[in-house]
């Protein structure tokens, strides 16, 4: 016992070094994981005092007065000050503990201002984002992408200046966000339950048909921020990875820029094609457009429920 303790000890001193995420959540992408993984290691070290304190005394006590003969401890029952005492200080960590998680809770659910130099999302955020239950920066502005879990894979939505998300910049598995920018997340799920989760980012979010939900992250530094789908979702829920890459905000006004000139050059091949297809004769039976439109991985209805 005494060297399973010594175990732990050793192992949850570590915890904050060496194997930082191993015993405690991961942080460092975003100021809201960077608070739950704080909030996290001050309940586990108050956790920790308490575990080793009462463990302590009763090997004490388990030693100091174990079976002897003519050996008797004092015997206490009815003790008032002892047992005052025990009930305070178990009120007084709750009450410090309960404090400190509602004053740090605010940092981990209200997303703060970009930084100045971020994407300038002023523009932007007044067209998109109307959700009375999404909590908004004090500025009021931030950079909201769409959040689409579908089996196996995320779509992201970017919003442009029009109101129309149909022509709106989109892209899979890889978010592409802006450094210096608050970038909130509006996530929602097409078929089944999903869940969207980037450990360094933040917190876990369900991505449920019918219903959304929103989360933040704000990334300082350029970097690579991987995930995965968190809810078992289906036969191929292991590929449904994701990844958030940030890059400088000019670099991302010319990946938007990019990416947008890509999807327009492929809608107009398209068009192109189809009107091509409509004025001359062609095997009209293999490759209608309504048989391009059908969804390639629909599946069997009794599968994976
Ligand atoms: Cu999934």
């Amino acid at each position: 016992m005494l060297s399973l303790c010594a175990a732990l000890v050793g192992v949850l001193a570590l915890a904050g070094g060496a194997s930082a995420g191993f015993l405690t959540p991961e942080s460092g992408g975003s100021p809201n994981a960077d608070d739950i993984d704080t909030l996290y290691k001050i309940i586990l070290a108050v956790a920790v005092i308490v575990f080793v304190g009462v463990e302590g005394v009763l090997l004490y006590s388990l030693v100091k007065f174990r079976a002897r003969k003519d050996a008797v401890p004092a015997q206490i029952r009815g003790n008032t000050r002892l047992e005052i005492g025990w009930t305070l200080g178990a009120s007084v960590v709750l009450i410090v503990l309960a404090v400190v998680t509602f004053a740090m809770l605010p940092g981990i659910r209200n997303p703060p201002d970009s930084d100045p130099d971020g994407f300038p999302t002023d523009e932007i955020a007044t067209v998109q984002n109307a959700s009375a239950y999404q909590p908004r920066p004090p500025s009021g502005e931030a950079l909201n992408i769409d959040v689409n879990g579908q089996r196996y894979a995320w779509r992201y939505t970017y919003p442009d200046q029009d109101d129309n998300v149909l022509n709106d910049v989109f892209s899979y598995e890889t978010l592409v966000v802006p450094t210096k920018t608050t970038v909130t997340l509006t996530i929602r799920a097409q078929d089944v339950a999903h869940s969207w989760w980037i450990p360094k980012l933040g917190g876990k979010f369900d991505a449920v048909p019918g219903h959304l939900n929103f989360t933040w992250f704000k990334i300082s530094e350029p970097g690579t921020f991987k995930g995965q789908c968190a809810e078992l979702c289906g036969r191929n829920h292991t590929d449904m990875v994701a990844k958030v890459v940030a890059i400088e905000p000019d670099a991302f006004e010319r990946w938007l820029a990019n990416k947008r000139r890509e999807i327009d050059a492929a809608n107009a091949a398209a068009q192109e094609r189809r009107a091509a297809e409509a004025a001359g004769p062609t095997d009209a039976d293999a490759d209608t457009p309504a048989a391009r439109e059908t969804p390639a991985e629909q599946t069997p209805p009794d599968e994976d429920e």
